[in-house]
């Protein structure tokens, strides 16, 4: 089973043939390894550019985003096995004041279609669930959105709580949502801001200075 046949599978968001290929890929003796970062990952980064360029939408990105989910169901027990890294670590959380998730979630799907760890929050995470999170987990990367511009101060709150725990600097801080922008994400002093789910693993990459 090539890897050619993965990839193309996931990036055409067919959820059943890239769980047969991936399955096929295994059974036929290929790392798993090889499968996430030669096929899956691969076309997650297409998807994103995509998006990013406009040749995609949301819809089309969530069902790729999913059938990269279904193949790493099958991939997850070996590559724990195989003890292949991850390219980092991210939580992410909706802010306090908020439950909007469905944008929070598929950035974070694509974030793990990058080849990302994902410790996933939630939705009205307060600042001091983020912190207990950092100082347990020991990201590389927080993710916080918000899709309300009533809770964008809790944006503003959270980080406030990072660096009254003295963990601002151990942390890169991606912020993005509806409202969120460039400007708002410069004030709050975040490391970065990210418009959609298609840049998101981009600028988180470029942040830990991980190429491609
Ligand atoms: Co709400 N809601 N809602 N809502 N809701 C909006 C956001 C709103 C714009 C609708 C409107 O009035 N036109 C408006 C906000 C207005 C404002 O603040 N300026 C609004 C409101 C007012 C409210 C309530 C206050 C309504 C009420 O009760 N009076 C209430 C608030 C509840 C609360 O949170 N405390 C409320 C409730 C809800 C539902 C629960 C019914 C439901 C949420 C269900 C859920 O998420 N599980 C809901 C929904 C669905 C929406 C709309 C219709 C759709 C949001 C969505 O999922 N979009 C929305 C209107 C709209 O956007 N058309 C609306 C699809 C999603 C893929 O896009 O979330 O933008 P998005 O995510 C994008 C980017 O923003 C970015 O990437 C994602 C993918 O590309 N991104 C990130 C998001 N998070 C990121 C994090 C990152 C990076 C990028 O980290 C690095």
């Amino acid at each position: 089973m090539s890897l050619e046949t993965i990839y193309d599978a996931v990036l055409n968001g067919k959820m059943k043939e890239a769980k047969v290929v991936t399955q096929a890929a295994v059974d036929a003796g290929v790392a798993a390894g090889d499968i996430l970062h030669k096929a899956c990952i691969p076309a997650m980064t297409e998807v994103g550019r995509q998006f990013e360029i406009g040749e995609r939408f949301v819809p089309e990105m969530l069902i790729a985003a999913r059938t990269m989910s279904g193949a790493l169901e099958i991939l997850r027990p070996l590559l724990i096995e195989e003890e292949v890294e991850t390219v980092g670590k991210v939580v992410i959380g909706t802010v306090v004041g908020d439950l909007h998730d469905i944008g929070k979630n598929l950035v974070a799907m694509m974030l793990e279609g990058a080849g990302f760890e994902i410790i996933d929050l939630g939705n009205d995470v307060s600042p001091e669930k983020f912190v207990a999170a950092i100082e347990e987990h020991k990201p590389d990367v927080v993710c916080m959105s918000t899709l309300l511009t009533t809770t964008m101060a809790s944006i503003s709150k959270t980080m406030d709580a990072l660096y009254r725990a003295e963990i601002r600097d151990e942390v890169k801080v991606v912020i993005g949502g509806a409202p969120v922008t460039q400007e708002f994400a410069d004030k709050v002093k975040a490391d970065g801001f990210a418009a959609d789910a298609g840049s998101a693993p981009r600028v988180v990459k470029a942040l830990l200075g991980i190429s491609g």
